[in-house]
């Protein structure tokens, strides 16, 4: 046995999304987000699941934080709701929303964890949504003013802002796969919401600088290395447009590349939506990256048949999680040092990282989640590989603190560290919380 251990000043936390656990999708004042339009549409969620009550931490947050301080979390990173703040996504402001996000801020701070803000985690005001959504430019100028409004009444307290959490998903998945809200399958509207995702972010980082000097700003990415399934040239081309397609749109122009050449030439399609001076400002300098990562991907190419490409070299390992996602903990390491050594962030963090697996509560009341608990100790071990060749990489955070919506598939997958009986609201500390609470007690694992 080997003692992986992180640096002192290493961060431990665990996040969460506003619309995946608050609930209360209709209280005191709030607006009307894209995700309670299509929760509420028939079909588009497992179950028929809604967001409307979800861990309903609306109501137990209180709760919720004395949780956090009894795992020892040192930060918790969580989403506001944009449609709290602003019903109508500009405009009029509900006091009554900013006041839950002021609580929740105080209360944490007050358990001595440190707020990491994202202040998009897909949850859209209905009412942008149907004044043109992420594919129209105002949607940007939108969410730098309720960026300006978040830092001004938050940036007191709070000195961690992320912007996004993974554009990939809510361009792709929500306007042109139509598997997350608004539900849209076109490509050109995908294009236009990708970049004005990122336009938001790039006007967002100086306006909360502005309001909180000395803020570490960042954005969240999915990131995961698409690997050719065998080295044949059209499964590394394959790969590497894989690669564009989720990776480089967004980390090139993040880090004043531009758009990934070769995967606009593949997409063919006009890029009239980029104005003179949008890469500049998508370029803004950051203080951080931060890496969701859960699998890879191992590509084939759809291009030449199988039996004329050369045989696979490249399997999956057979252990899957609940997502049907390969357990691949190598590369959170692969992952981390190509962000390190072929991009100039200068600083990381594993801003989600856990498993979904069919827990259920034991005869004597406990839940006990030995994979997830296997699970988050490879991918820490890996954590600790790539500081060891010098990653700059400041902390972790498990997906989630809590079992919760989990989008599509609504509460049918579990990732909590904390098992929450939905008809009850009760909460019971998994194994693996239990465990993490020892990880950061010790400020590293034992492998
Ligand atoms: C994402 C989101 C989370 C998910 C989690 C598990 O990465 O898709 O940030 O909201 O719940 O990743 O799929």
């Amino acid at each position: 046995m080997t003692h992986t251990c992180f640096p002192s000043n290493f961060i431990w936390g665990a996040a969460t999304a506003s619309y995946q656990i608050e609930g209360a999708w209709n209280e005191d004042g709030k607006g009307e987000s894209i995700w309670d339009r299509f929760s509420h549409t028939p079909g588009a969620v497992a179950n028929g699941d809604t967001g409307d009550v979800a861990c309903d931490h609306y109501h137990r947050w209180c709760e919720d934080v004395a949780l956090m301080k009894t795992l020892g979390l040192q930060a918790y990173r969580f989403s506001i709701a944009w449609p709290r703040l602003l019903p109508a996504g500009r405009g009029d402001v509900n006091q009554a929303g900013l006041d839950f996000y002021d609580r929740l801020v105080d209360a944490l701070l007050e358990a001595g964890i440190t707020p990491f803000v994202t202040l998009y985690h897909w949850d859209l005001p209905q009412a942008l949504q149907d004044a043109g959504g992420w594919p129209a430019r105002a949607t940007a100028e939108a969410f730098v003013e309720y960026a300006d409004l978040a830092s001004r009444a938050l940036g007191d307290r709070v000195a961690h802002w992320i912007t996004l959490n993974e554009p990939f998903v809510s361009a792709v998945v929500g306007y042109l796969d139509g598997r997350h809200a608004p539900g849209h399958t076109n490509l050109d509207e995908m294009l236009a919401a990708a970049h004005h995702l990122l336009l938001g972010h790039g006007w967002a980082v100086p306006v909360i600088r502005q309001n909180r000097p000395q803020a570490e700003v960042g954005i969240v990415l999915n990131l995961g290395g698409q690997h050719p399934a065998s080295p044949s040239p059209a499964d590394r081309a394959a790969a590497w447009r894989q690669d564009g397609v989720i990776h480089r749109w967004f980390l090139d122009p993040l880090a004043g590349r531009g758009y990934p050449a070769d995967v606009v030439q593949w997409r063919g399609r006009p890029m009239d939506f980029v104005m003179g001076g949008d890469l500049e400002h998508i370029a803004a300098p950051l203080d951080f990256l931060g890496v969701n990562y859960y699998t890879r991907g191992i590509v084939r190419s759809q291009e030449i048949p199988e039996n004329e490409n050369e045989p696979r070299t490249v399997f999956p390992n057979p252990e899957h999680t609940e997502m049907g996602w390969e357990v691949y903990p190598e590369g959170l390491y692969e992952i981390l040092g190509r962000l390190h050594f072929c991009y100039p962030f200068p600083a990381l963090y594993v801003t989600e990282n856990g498993a979904a697996y069919p827990d259920q509560v034991g005869p004597s009341g406990e839940v006990d989640d030995a994979r997830r608990v296997s699970y988050l100790e490879q991918h820490l071990v890996q954590a600790g590989r790539a500081i060891a060749v010098g990653v700059p990489l400041r902390g972790y955070f498990a997906w989630s603190l809590l079992d919760n919506f989990e989008w599509a598939h609504g509460y049918s997958k579990r990732f909590g560290l904390v098992y929450v009986d939905y008809r009850t609201q009760q909460r019971i500390l998994k194994r693996s919380a239990h465990w993490y609470g020892r990880v950061i007690a010790a400020n590293g694992v034992m492998d």
